[in-house]
């Protein structure tokens, strides 16, 4: 089943906790280092993960709206703090997924992720669809989780984009939880699904205890990558952030399901696997054989309904 020729070299660059008062240059640092791995080990391309040159911030509550830009957000990619991720990409002839929080010219903002293959062009431009969490202040709560404040719902859907020989989508953190996600990018033929997410460790809405957000982080990259013959590629931003901690489990999935490549802990970290391409075609042509045996005349609820149709009874609903 496996052939030489059809072998991506995939790397996860899984990062540590980036704390509020670390700075671009220190950050992009980390960065630069664990690309320099992922090419040593034969790497096509390596992901990072989620706003991975900040710390969390939709953790925090914030007013001064142009403080948060100047913190967080990046008007322009790449600005002179990340410029040295794309010399490096195009000397070292890698390809690299990153996530930020990115300024539109007219004031727009998104949690994006950009796909930049080995010229160190940037080939496409993710911004998140499923964001989580509020948008109003939780004062009671140990922390905040306001993607809902910070952010607009990405307005450009689930792309794939040809890059390094093969198909690549791309979504953020909470987008893997969404079966629709990976199907998506499934019908456009993606053969790597990427992305970069950070999971804090304790939930604020209901009492998950933290072993579930491992097991749900893990079970949604495994039953995606089966269900659509896909690779999925997922690195994690984790550990303490001022305290705040989130998981790590940073992994590579094969379209079989099973888990090629995880993190061991949760500081910077590189994992690698060397993928065939055609095994995701195994499933593809026969479970899986979308032309053969889909029947979107019985799906189409999913696209007309946002939620259930039968309201809860009051007795059934929480916060
Ligand atoms: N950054 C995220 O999108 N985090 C979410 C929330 C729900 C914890 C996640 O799915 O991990």
């Amino acid at each position: 089943m496996s052939n030489k020729d059809n072998r991506f070299g995939l790397a996860v660059a899984q990062m540590g906790p980036v704390q509020l008062a670390e700075d671009r240059t220190t950050v992009v640092r980390r960065l630069l280092e664990m690309m320099r791995e992922a090419a040593a080990r034969g790497a096509k391309m390596v992901v990072f993960p989620e706003l991975a040159l900040t710390t969390f911030f939709p953790r925090y509550w914030m007013e001064d709206q142009a403080e948060v830009d100047a913190r967080f957000f990046e008007a322009e990619m790449p600005g002179p703090q990340t410029r040295p991720l794309f010399e490096l990409a195009a000397r070292l002839r890698i390809g690299f997924y990153l996530g930020y929080g990115e300024l539109t010219p007219d004031g727009h903002h998104y949690n994006t992720a950009i796909l930049v293959d080995e010229t160190a062009r940037i080939v496409a431009r993710y911004r998140k669809i499923h964001l989580p969490g509020h948008s109003d202040h939780k004062p009671d709560a140990p922390f905040q989780h306001l993607e809902k404040k910070y952010f607009e719902v990405g307005n450009d859907g689930f792309g794939v984009t040809d890059m390094l020989g093969t198909r690549i989508g791309q979504c953020l953190c909470n987008d893997r939880r969404w079966p629709e996600t990976y199907r998506v990018m499934s019908l456009q033929s993606a053969r790597i699904v990427t992305l970069g997410y950070n999971t804090p460790s304790w939930n604020i809405h209901w009492n998950e205890p933290p072993h579930l957000r491992m097991f749900h982080h893990l079970l949604s990259l495994q039953a995606n990558a089966y269900q659509n013959g896909l690779w999925v590629a997922a690195a994690a931003k984790c550990g303490f952030e001022d305290g705040f901690h989130m998981i790590g489990g940073s992994a590579i999935v094969a379209p079989s399901g099973e888990i090629v490549a995880q993190a061991q802990g949760e500081e910077d970290e590189v994992i690698f696997a060397s993928c065939d391409l055609q095994l995701g075609e195994t499933f593809l042509q026969h479970v899986f054989n979308f032309a053969k045996h889909r029947r979107p005349e019985h799906y189409r609820l999913i696209v007309e309904r946002t939620g259930a149709g039968a309201p809860l009874a009051p007795s059934e609903l929480s916060t």
